[in-house]
């Protein structure tokens, strides 16, 4: 069955590997599965057609068949559900790596994504000189933890997962910060999981959208 996901026309990032379409390029990868793009414009994200896909007028999307899906967490979970290598078989470990995707999206993303929105969205706004500290020692608190559970472990638990690729993907938005820096455990997980040839492959995927030579 033939794989479509959607991808910003221009990111902001520039290719950066950044929006959120490089993990689920990653998951695909990982599984080994072909799959198409289709380039949306922030236009097109807001008309009927896209809207029809994601009620909230984002990328990603996923399409298969009849499938239809939005929310990488749930479109990674899907792909990692029905295909080997983001999964371990023994139930509760798989129960456990569910678990990770789970810390990774609603434990450790928001704090980041409060970052980037005073440093981005409300760059100009009083508060944000204020804010941003505070912010920053809330993400510093979550890196402290999750260093801490990690140890000298190349995972989170056990091989590879699902749940590694997920807060893989939400630590890389924090590079730019300089707060990945200040853990060195975690700097080299994040490093691990860039390493891995499927990741190579789904950063050169969407940074070649950017460059304007995708296949
Ligand atoms: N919870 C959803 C999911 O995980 O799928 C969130 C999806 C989402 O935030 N999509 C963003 C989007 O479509 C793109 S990834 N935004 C357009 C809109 O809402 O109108 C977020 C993102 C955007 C840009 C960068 N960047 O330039 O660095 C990084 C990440």
């Amino acid at each position: 069955m033939t794989i479509t996901i959607t991808a910003f026309e221009t990111s902001p990032d520039g290719g950066k590997g950044l929006a959120r379409d490089t993990r689920v390029r990653w998951a695909l990868e990982e599984a080994g599965l072909p799959y198409g793009v289709r380039l949306v414009s922030f236009q097109a994200m807001k008309e009927p057609a896209h809207l029809a896909l994601h009620p909230f007028g984002q990328i990603p999307t996923y399409e298969e068949g009849g499938l239809a899906l939005f929310e990488t967490g749930a479109i990674v979970f899907h792909i990692a559900e029905r295909h080997a290598g983001l999964l371990p078989h023994d139930p509760d470990a798989r129960t456990r790596a569910i678990m990770w995707m789970f810390a990774a999206l609603s434990t450790v993303e928001p704090p980041i994504l409060e970052l980037v929105t005073a440093k981005f969205v409300e760059a100009g706004k009083p508060w944000t000189p204020d804010r941003l500290p505070l912010i920053a020692d809330r993400i510093r608190a979550r890196l402290g933890q999750l260093s801490v559970r990690l140890g000298d472990a190349d995972w989170l638990d056990g091989a590879f997962s699902a749940g590694d690729l997920l807060m893989v993907s939400v630590l890389l938005r924090l590079k730019p910060s300089g707060l990945l820096g200040e853990f060195p455990s975690l700097a080299a997980y994040v490093a691990r999981g860039e390493a891995r040839p499927g990741y190579q492959r789904a950063y050169a995927a969407q940074a070649a959208v950017a460059a304007g030579v995708q296949a």
